[in-house]
Parts: structure tokens; sequence; C-alpha cells
């Protein structure tokens, strides 16, 4: 007899344990713990950010940040050190977020590539090699490239103007990996935040040094009007020529299902099976026929998504890792490959951390085949997955490439964990500059007095209206928890429940002609979303009832559950209601 089909992700033991891991976390903050916080960024360091014995011999001041567990090899050894601020830097930086939030103009959303990305920062390219040379000799002629890399950045550029990005060489390696072994590259960026995640470096190494196409894919369409998106699209290909465009979202509408509701509010929640993103598969697709032409036969794909389009509401079961090939241990004897070596296609899958490249393979695929989570740096080790016999998909860690994105911005885009934030309130206030929170937060003010128009909020108001609305208090003190709920609101952003987007330069100048661009109907398409009109956005938001009665929170945890709360395609602001 045939055994049984592995059953899915998230295995009752796994969900059990989860939920005793909640329930202690729930006991220590019920004990009036005001460290609460404390102690999870702690838990957070110790899961995540391993320190070694070069971090502690560097002194307090440097922190070395996105490491990865240790292996027999010595893989951090080029954690190497961030300036961290002071404690005058920090309390400066607590003082503005205690001034009133002056509100900017939309435009001030505007950003091109060079806002970030300047010359002279250009991310670490493997060093020449040939087949004369021994591993050993290989691997020390690479770390002694890497240094001198990050020697040559460090004199270059000021520390504070530097954002944090990847300093582990094994990381790098395994995108140089998987640049080799690719025939068309994908670029995954958040819609959100297309300029800020598109390094052009990456770009132009792969176009005119690897000659590779370049396909640049916004993921999380369902987070940005598609208007914008269509302006988007004209940027790319205008400032990058060669670049293909395709857009995405892992959550198409069908991926939803209703989450039942929750004081009388509507809620949704990500399927347990998930079908394929047909549309946006199709059009990957179609770009892909047209790079490979007849190199390489693409057909038992077309089929796949022909099928997976046919079949509605068909809930099969879901069977995991039986495709995938882990690469555990860092391998340096790597080389560029001939394109399309026998009539295969090899699709490799980068971009920076959380942006969702591990999502994209999943909806690709129509099943869960790698692991996805909320928290930034997720895929430690890339992994390749066979799509039909003669495709396969490579799925790269995240990488946070060099650039001069003040660290604020570096939060809210998902490069910078969250849980290791030493001063959550100037990124809130960042937003609040460009959206109303107390207005879409329906808050009232700390002081008492009753939210009026022109009323002035500081950042650290709206963290404390937010604490007492959501009932976050300190039991030793009993005062609002604001720390916790700075958190709280930067989690809401960074999943897209409080959404804000960039836009590119010039577009509220261009605003109407891109609301009627051809484009924007293909785009609503891929979407899937059928009701959203683009000036619904922040309207939205007026429906967030008063649920200051609910003391869940949701973890900043792995998020691999079967049924996970995710962004509400049609109303992002009803998900606030539902916080759990
Ligand atoms: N709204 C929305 N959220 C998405 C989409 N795709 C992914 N996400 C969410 O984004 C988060 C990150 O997804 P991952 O697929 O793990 O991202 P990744 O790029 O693989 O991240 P790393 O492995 O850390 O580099 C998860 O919480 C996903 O649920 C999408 O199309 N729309
Ligand atoms: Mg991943």
């Amino acid at each position: 007899m045939a055994p049984p089909s592995r059953r899915v992700a998230f295995s009752a033991k796994a969900k059990k344990k989860q939920l005793q891991n909640k329930r202690e976390e729930n006991r220590e903050r019920d004990k009036g713990d005001g460290d609460f916080l404390e102690k999870r960024k702690k838990n957070y360091v110790a899961q995540h950010l391993l320190t070694n014995d070069s971090q502690v011999a560097a002194g307090p001041s440097m922190e070395a940040i996105n490491l990865q567990p240790r292996t027999g090899r010595n893989v951090n050894r080029f954690n190497l050190k961030f300036h961290v601020e002071s404690k005058e830097e920090i309390e400066a930086r607590k003082e503005i977020a205690r001034q009133a939030i002056v509100p900017e103009a939309e435009s001030g959303l505007e950003l091109g590539t060079d806002f970030c990305f300047v010359p002279g920062l250009e991310f670490p390219q493997r060093p020449k090699w040939d087949y004369n040379l021994t591993q050993q000799k290989l691997d020390m002629k690479e770390n002694k490239y890497f240094r001198e890399y990050i020697d040559e950045i460090e004199k270059s550029f000021p520390l504070a103007e530097l954002s944090y990005f990847e300093l582990n060489l094994e990381t790098w390696r395994q995108l140089w990996r998987v640049l080799e072994m690719t025939d068309i590259l994908l670029v995954v960026i958040d819609s959100r935040f297309p300029s800020l995640l598109f390094p052009p470096s990456l770009y132009n190494y792969v176009s005119q040094h690897l000659k590779r196409d370049v396909i640049l894919v916004f993921n999380k369409i369902d987070l940005v009007p598609a208007s914008v998106l269509a302006a988007w699209k004209h940027y790319f290909q205008t400032q990058f020529p060669l670049l293909r465009i395709v857009f995405f979202t892992s959550l198409p509408s069908y991926n939803l299902r209703d989450g039942g509701s929750k004081s009388g509010m509507k809620t949704q929640r990500r399927k347990g099976t998930m079908k394929m993103a047909a549309e946006g598969a199709q059009k990957l697709l179609e770009v892909c026929e047209d790079i490979c032409g007849t190199q390489v036969d693409l057909s038992a794909w077309r089929s796949k998504i022909t099928e997976e389009m046919a079949l509605k509401g068909d809930d099969e079961e879901v069977e995991i890792g039986e495709l995938i090939q882990q690469v555990k241990k860092p391998d340096v004897g790597f080389h560029q490959q001939e394109r399309f070596q026998s009539g295969m296609l090899t699709i490799g899958c980068v971009g920076q951390p959380n942006v969702g490249k591990s999502s994209l393979i999943n909806a690709l695929m129509g099943k869960k085949v790698v692991s996805v989570s909320r928290t930034p740096g997720h895929t430690k080790h890339f992994q390749t997955i066979f799509l039909t016999p003669n495709v396969k998909l490579c799925d790269c860690p995240g990488l946070v490439f060099p650039s001069q994105l003040p660290r604020t911005l570096q939060v809210l885009v998902g490069s910078y964990p969250i849980a290791h934030l030493r001063e959550p309130y100037t990124a809130v206030g960042y937003v609040g500059k460009y959206l109303n929170l107390p207005e879409l937060l329906k808050m009232d003010h700390p002081s008492g007095e009753k939210a009026t128009e022109g009323q002035e909020w500081s950042a650290y108001d709206i963290c404390e209206g937010w604490a007492i609305k959501r009932g976050f208090m300190t039991k030793r003190a009993a005062r609002p928890d604001v720390a916790r709920s700075a958190n709280h609101l930067l989690r809401l952003i960074l999943e897209g429940r409080i959404t804000l987007y960039l836009r590119p330069p010039n577009y509220k100048a261009e605003e109407s002609k891109w609301q009627s661009h051809p484009d924007v109907a293909e785009i609503t398409n891929i979407q899937a979303l059928g009701q959203m009109k683009d000036d619904g956005w922040l309207e939205a938001a007026a429906e967030v009832v008063d649920d200051s009665n609910q003391e869940s929170e949701e973890e900043d945890d792995d998020d691999e559950s079967e049924e996970e709360q995710v962004p509400a395609s049609s109303n992002k602001f009803a998900l606030l209601e539902d916080d759990d």
C-alpha cells in the first residue's frame, strides 16, 4: 500500500508547542513585568542574531546583525560590526519622537533608486578564479577580497550614513552561487518600496557582466494601487532598459477566505491549501518563453497553469518537501554554467529580506514547498525546487544590499528586524508624517482630550494612544506600555495592514495619466481584487471599529501555521480588529 501522503506545513504538535510558548509569554507579561519587551528582544537576539566572540571583543559600541547560526565551520567569522547609536543619540531620537509630527506632502514619498543607491556602493562580486586553485586557496582569496571590500566601503562612506547591510560572506556566497547557476534572474521586490529594494549594481552586474536576463518581480501588489504600479513600471523601464517587469501577488483573493467575524467585523485569512497564483504565473511564463525562445520547452509549465486555471475550488492534499534539495554545506567550487544546459531552465529568485521570495515560489508551485515568515531573514540556505522536470526554481536567502537608506526606513521595508530596534518611535513618526494615524486608528489623544481636528500628535503620543486603546499596560506601574505599542504598530505597517507605499518621482503631477493607463487593467487582473479602487485605500481605514477591549497580540514569529492572518485585500484596516 502506498504510504499516506505527508500532511502539510504545521503539525498539531507544533501548533500545540506554539500555543504553549505563547501562553508562557503571556504569563510573563501578566506577572507585570515591565521588562517583557526587553526579554523578548533578548530571546530574538539569541535565536536570530547570535553573538560571537569577535563581537564581544569589539565592545559594547559594536554589534553584529544578520548573523548565521553556528555550524561546524565558523560561518560568522565575517560578522563585522556596525556602529551602534550611543545612549545620547538614542535619547536625542526619543526627544524628536516627543515633538509634534509635521505632516508632509505626498510628494515626499516620491523616491527614485538614487535616494539610497549611490555610485560606489557596490555589492560584493565573486573574485576571479580558475580550476588550478585548490578549494582552500579559493576560500582564502575570497575571504581576503571580502575583507578589502568591507574596508573600502567603510573608508569611502561615513558609518552613520551607511545602512545596515549583509556582512556575512557565506550569505553573499549563496547569492554568487545562485547567480552562476541561473539562466534567468528574478529580482523580487516588495511593491510598496520598489526603489529602495532594487540595487542597480545587481542589475548592471547580471545583465552586463553575466549577460543574463533580469526580471523585476513586483510582489505584494495586493498592497498598492494599480495606477502607482503602472507608473513604477514606466520608471523602471526608463531607468533600466534591459529589465523585464512582472507583477505578482502570492495572495490573490482566491487564496484568502473569510476568517469569520469578531466584534461584528469581517476578517480574512489565508487559505490552508493555497492555489497557484495563476494570473501572475502566466505573465511570468510569457516573459520566460520570450527569453528562452526555442531553447527550452516550457509547455509543461504552461499546461500546469492552464490546468490550475481550469480547477476551481479543489482542496487537494498538500505535500511538501519532496522536491527540495537543500544546500547545507557552503560550496565554493561552483562556476558559471552554460546557459539553458540540456534544455533546462534555472530561474534564480533573489532580493532583500521579507520581499516574499519564498512566498512567490510557493505561489508558482501552487502549494507550500518552502518556508515563509513575517520575520526578515527567514530563509538561511538556498534551495532548488523543480517546477516541472525541466524548470528549476532557486530560492535564495534575503540579502540586505549596501545602501544609504536611513535605518528608520530599513525597518519599514523589512530589512531590519523590528524586535532588534532600540528606538521604535521615530519609525512610527515617519509613517505619521504621511498617514493620519490617529484618524486611521480612531484613537483619542492620550492627554484625555477627544480627537479633534488640528490637535498635535507626536510619535510618542500615537504609541501611547494605541497602547491605551489596545490595553497594552505595564502591570507593575500600570502605565501604557508605549514600547510594546510602538513595536505592534511597526508590525502592522510591515505586514501591510497599515499601508504606506512609495510613488515614483513626479507621480502626483501625472496621477490622472496613470489612473487611466492601459496597464491598470492587467495589474488589477493579477491582483484579482475586483472591488478595490485606487481611492478606496485610505477610506477603508474609516471602518476600523473600537477594539480596545481586545488584549491579544500577534506573535512576531514564524508564520508557518496553516491559516495565517494576512492583510485583507479589500479592507486592510478591518484586520486591526482581529489581531491575535
Ligand atoms: N500582502 C502580501 N504579503 C505577502 C506576499 N508575499 C509574501 N507576503 C508576506 O511577506 C512576508 C515575507 O514572506 P517570505 O516569502 O518569507 O519572504 P522572503 O523574501 O522569502 O524572506 P527571507 O527568506 O527572509 O529573505 C510573509 O509574512 C508573507 O506572508 C504578497 O504577495 N502579499
Ligand atoms: Mg525566504
